[in-house]
């Protein structure tokens, strides 16, 4: 069983350097929210991860990006994830300034939100990361290369 504390290390060492984020994926390998991670709970994210297809890799993203988990992705969210992700990401790869990169969340948000109702069900949020791969990547905490 991994207690948060420890969880917080582990990402660390992968490269996680962010409490916000830590914890948004702790609270999603939680899935009973027993406050511990505990050995099939970690499978089955491991399973996801290693060999679960893109959508179940958009699906687990999805879900974590819900901040709320009412099942859709607001611009908040958005924000706050991109926020945290460009204070992990000191010399990101696309963007120049914060300013740069809330525009971007804008820009996407518009383009993704195919019914204009303000947020982003998992069907927009799929299409639009399949479409555009700058667009995960620059919601990705971790920073490949
Ligand atoms: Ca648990
Ligand atoms: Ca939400
Ligand atoms: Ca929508």
């Amino acid at each position: 069983m991994i207690k948060k504390q420890d969880f917080g290390k582990l990402t660390k060492q992968l490269g996680l350097r962010d409490e916000f984020f830590s914890e948004l994926l702790f609270n999603n390998f939680d899935d009973d929210k027993n406050g511990y991670i505990d050995f099939s709970e970690l499978c089955t994210v491991m399973n996801i991860i290693m060999k679960g297809s893109t959508d179940d890799k958009l699906e687990f993203i999805f879900k974590v990006y819900d901040l709320d988990g009412n099942g859709f992705l607001e611009k908040e969210e958005l924000y706050q994830i991109v926020e945290s992700i460009y204070k992990i990401a000191s010399n990101s790869k696309f963007f120049d300034t914060k300013e740069e990169m809330l525009n971007y969340v804008d820009q996407c948000f518009e383009e993704a939100d195919q019914d204009n109702d303000g947020k982003l069900s998992f069907d927009e949020f799929k299409t639009r990361a399949k479409n555009d791969p700058k667009f995960l990547t620059s919601l990705s905490p971790f920073q490949d290369n």
